[in-house]
């Protein structure tokens, strides 16, 4: 068995190593991404840290990003992609039909929001939407509590059900010990750019690893700072992956997700008379009087259409699209194939 005294201070455990061992390959070891660079990666190996390629034609190791689980050979390259126990995933920027993987093997995801500026809710709901569908758990921190007249934290409670919600500062430390003994396994932070998630990092980490920015002075937003998903040790059990700003976030076959964003509405929706109700003032629409009476903000309401609109649009884009797509893979993978057989016959 190889040693791992190392790779559990970078979250290895019992069900990781049930499952390298059932891919276990002559001369490989197992590793954890650290941070992507194109074609090369960081890793920690049972050694140490080390440098490996990513093999760009390898379809199955493709896409790999920080916190995933790999093999790695003896030539240092990547050969096997160990299941993902979690996967958050956001529509590819390029709009491409593949969903762009943010961070894998995630356990919970710190929302980080800057409680000194408009507390943005519907952005809070599209990432809980993104969280609950990684199958991480999300938390939603309102940062620099330090510097904020009033902090929203019972309106940010009331859009996030199942989830915790906190006021924390890292400049102060108010809050931390609370956050850190939240926190378990690993820990992706996100949030827009300047939400202070590299000064949050640094402050858990207990030291200045991460660089962090000032944000602008007329509009406090932040400069994107962070350009790599980076994924460190935390000093007390754990590892924590800081991520740069999210510019837009666009999701990615978020259904269930988004159902366990708006659970609340989900429920109010159960106890409409008709079942295809449209909450539009139908008699006996729960929503709509839950609306009336208070209980539910129009707000939240108006998310929840645009998020689920916006997810079944995606839906039925990408399904034509990966069609297609699976197509010519399937071709490229033929070819190869073929390929592969020529040279071994001329070899012989
Ligand atoms: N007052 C106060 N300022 C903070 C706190 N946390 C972060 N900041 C400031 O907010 C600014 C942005 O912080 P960063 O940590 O760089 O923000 P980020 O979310 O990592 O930004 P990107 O890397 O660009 O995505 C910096 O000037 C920090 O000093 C805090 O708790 N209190
Ligand atoms: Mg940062
Ligand atoms: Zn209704």
């Amino acid at each position: 068995m190889v040693e791992n005294d190392l790779l559990v201070s970078y979250g290895w455990t019992e069900t990781v190593a049930g499952e390298y061992a059932s891919m276990i390959e002559d001369g490989c070891v197992p590793a954890r991404v650290i941070r992507m660079d194109r074609s090369e990666c960081d890793v920690a190996t049972p050694t140490g840290p080390a440098r490996a390629r990513c093999p760009r034609a390898d379809a199955e190791v493709s896409g790999l990003c920080t916190g995933d689980w790999v093999t790695i050979d003896a030539e240092s390259t990547v050969r096997q992609l160990l299941p993902r126990r979690s996967a958050i995933m956001r529509s590819s920027v390029s709009g491409r039909s593949q969903g762009q993987v943010l961070a894998a093997n995630v356990d919970t995801v710190l929302i980080c929001t800057a409680a000194d500026a408009d507390v943005d809710l519907n952005r809070i709901e599209r990432m809980l939407a993104l969280t609950w569908e990684s199958n991480a758990q999300p938390i939603v921190a309102l940062t620099k509590a330090d510097a904020a007249e009033d902090i929203p934290i019972e309106e940010v409670r009331a859009v996030a059900p199942g989830a915790s919600a906190l006021a924390v500062s890292a400049s102060s430390g108010a809050g931390l010990d609370v956050l850190t003994a939240m926190l378990d396994g690993t820990v992706a932070l996100i949030g827009p750019s300047g939400a202070g998630k590299s000064t949050l990092a640094n402050a858990l980490l207990g030291q200045e690893v991460f660089a962090t920015n000032a944000v602008r002075a007329a509009d406090k937003k932040g400069r994107h700072t962070t350009v790599h998903r980076e994924l460190r040790p935390l000093p007390n059990g754990g590892t924590l992956i800081d991520t740069p700003g999210l510019r837009g976030i666009g999701l990615w076959d978020a259904a269930e997700g988004i159902e366990k964003t708006f659970s609340d509405i989900e429920s109010l929706a159960a106890r409409c008379r008709f079942g295809d109700c449209a909450h539009n003032g139908e008699p006996g629409c729960a929503v709509s009087a839950a609306i009336d009476s208070g209980e539910l903000a129009q707000r939240r309401l108006d998310s929840y259409r645009k998020l689920a609109k916006e997810n079944a649009w995606m839906a039925a884009r990408t399904d034509k699209r990966l069609e297609a797509e699976r197509k010519r893979e399937w071709r490229v993978m033929i070819k190869q194939q073929r390929q592969g057989y020529r040279e071994r016959d001329n070899r012989r």
